[in-house]
């Protein structure tokens, strides 16, 4: 900064005396931005984490950022997050005054399948022979029979890589669907108790996505 006055006759002062004034105290924000193909924070195979620093007033001098709670490495180009399962990223900057972000995290994962899993059918709620009676918090009851179903979601517009659709119940029911809609009546068993539900999707090369229910069956 510069500054000088310039008086009625024309007299310049402080011209030759230039004094700099920086005041700094406030940290850095870094944003992030996750790319790959997925959404919701869930993405197929690999994701790119870009991180970018922003200061008003000295600049940020760097960023730094750990994976799953290792190394802090230098932030210097995009780097991926290629490995199955739930990450976390955590990230701050540091100004060109040493003032330094608190730690920021994003979380998110990388799926084997290029799809979400979702069932349909139960929902938590109370089911008479396949209808659904009333909506419950958390539990599941099912009564007479019922038909599982299970939705197979692209994580973008197009085909999903999905193979088929396995339905578990308790040890003993199983049943591989391959053709949309994924659904597996049960019929002409006895099943009185609780049991856990257990649907998996399978992709052509055998990765696989599951959810598990705890359901109370009265089906007699
Ligand atoms: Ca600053």
């Amino acid at each position: 900064m510069w500054a000088f006055a310039v008086d009625n006759a024309g007299n310049i002062y402080g011209f030759d005396e230039p004094w700099v004034v920086q005041i700094d105290t406030a940290p850095p924000t870094t944003g992030y931005r996750l790319e790959g193909e997925g959404s919701k924070n869930v993405y197929y195979r690999s994701v790119t984490v870009y991180l970018m620093g922003s200061d008003t007033g000295s600049g940020v001098k760097l960023t730094r950022y750990q994976v799953d709670g290792g190394l802090w490495m230098d932030y210097t180009e995009p780097f991926s997050v290629d490995e199955v399962g739930t990450h976390t990223v955590s990230f701050y900057s540091v100004d060109n005054l040493g003032n330094q972000e608190d730690t920021r995290s994003v979380t998110f994962t990388v799926s084997p399948v290029n799809f979400d899993l979702e069932v349909t059918k139960p929902t938590p709620g109370v089911y008479v022979n396949d209808v659904k009676m009333i909506t419950l918090g958390k539990t599941i009851v099912v009564i007479g029979s019922i038909t599982l179903q299970a939705e197979v979601v692209p994580f973008t517009a197009g085909d999903t890589n999905v193979a088929y659709v396995e339905f578990v119940v308790g040890e003993n029911l199983r049943f591989n669907d391959t053709v949309e809609p994924f659904e597996y009546e049960i019929t002409d068993v006895r099943l009185v108790g609780p049991s856990e539900v257990t649907v998996t999707a399978y992709d052509s090369e055998g990765n696989s996505v599951s959810q598990t229910q705890k359901v109370f069956f009265l089906i007699f």
